[in-house]
């Protein structure tokens, strides 16, 4: 019987529309699952809370909303679960994760409207933060000749390609070496070539996750986004 490490591991999976992220979600589950691996899975947005709801009709283009709100209810979307991902962290669980703060900064940066990267980062700031990144990248052109693509609203070539550009911005920010205790927790990103087959996906996936999913457990306490974002000098909260 696998027993409970001393907190889980909270994985997040990252990428383009139609990079493959829910089947290689999926894949990574069962692998967990069948050794015995405690493991929850979550997927943002979740469209069946009330702020789900519209999110999905704003996605479904049922509904328009100015490009502010609806990135202010992405991150709600997000706060709304984030204790209950601290408590099954620290149950011991596992999480693998389909999106997370990190889409809601590429989709909204990438909006024609250039809303600046910093203002989309800021609701996010303080959320808890993933353990590891597996980022499924993918060219806008492989990912268009993927079934099912144009279906929902940021589906176009153009906006895919800027959301590219924007999450090799977060993988720079995240993988540069910081000097200060923050940077020492930041989140490893892993980059993966998704234009290969499902199953080579799935392998390399599988080497990343192993060392974050061992009996030990991972030790250091549960991280906090981007906390040295937050305006410092002088400012009391
Ligand atoms: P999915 O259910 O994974 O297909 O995601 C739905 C769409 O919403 C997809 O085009 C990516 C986008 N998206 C996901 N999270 C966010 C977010 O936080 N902000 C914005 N603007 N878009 C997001």
């Amino acid at each position: 019987m696998a027993t409970k490490p001393s907190r889980g591991a909270f994985i997040v999976i990252e990428g383009l529309d139609r990079s493959g992220k829910s089947t290689q979600a999926a894949t990574l589950l069962e692998r967990l699952q069948s050794r015995n691996i405690p493991v929850k899975f979550h997927k943002f947005p979740d469209r069946v809370t009330p702020i789900g709801q519209m999110i999905d009709s704003y996605l479904r283009s049922k509904s328009d909303l100015d490009d502010h709100v609806i990135h202010l209810l992405f991150s709600a979307n997000r706060w709304e679960l984030a204790a209950t991902v601290e408590q099954t962290l620290n149950s011991g669980t596992h999480i693998v994760c389909d999106r997370y703060a990190f889409s809601g900064i590429a989709f909204t940066a990438s909006k024609p409207s250039q809303i600046p990267f910093e203002w989309c980062r800021t609701p996010d700031i303080s959320l808890p933060a993933p353990d590891l990144i597996l980022y499924l990248d993918i060219s806008p052109n492989k990912a268009k000749e993927r079934g099912g693509y144009g279906e929902e609203r940021y589906e176009q070539e153009e906006m895919q390609t800027r959301v590219r550009e924007v999450y090799r911005r977060m993988r720079e920010e995240t993988m540069a070496v910081g000097s200060n205790r923050e940077s020492e927790n930041r989140p490893q990103w892993v980059e993966i070539d998704a234009g290969r087959s499902v199953e080579d996906v799935g392998k390399e996936i599988w080497i990343h996750v192993e060392p974050f999913v061992q009996p030990s457990g991972i030790s250091k306490p549960i991280g906090r986004l981007w906390m040295d974002r937050l305006p410092s000098a002088g400012v009391t909260l």
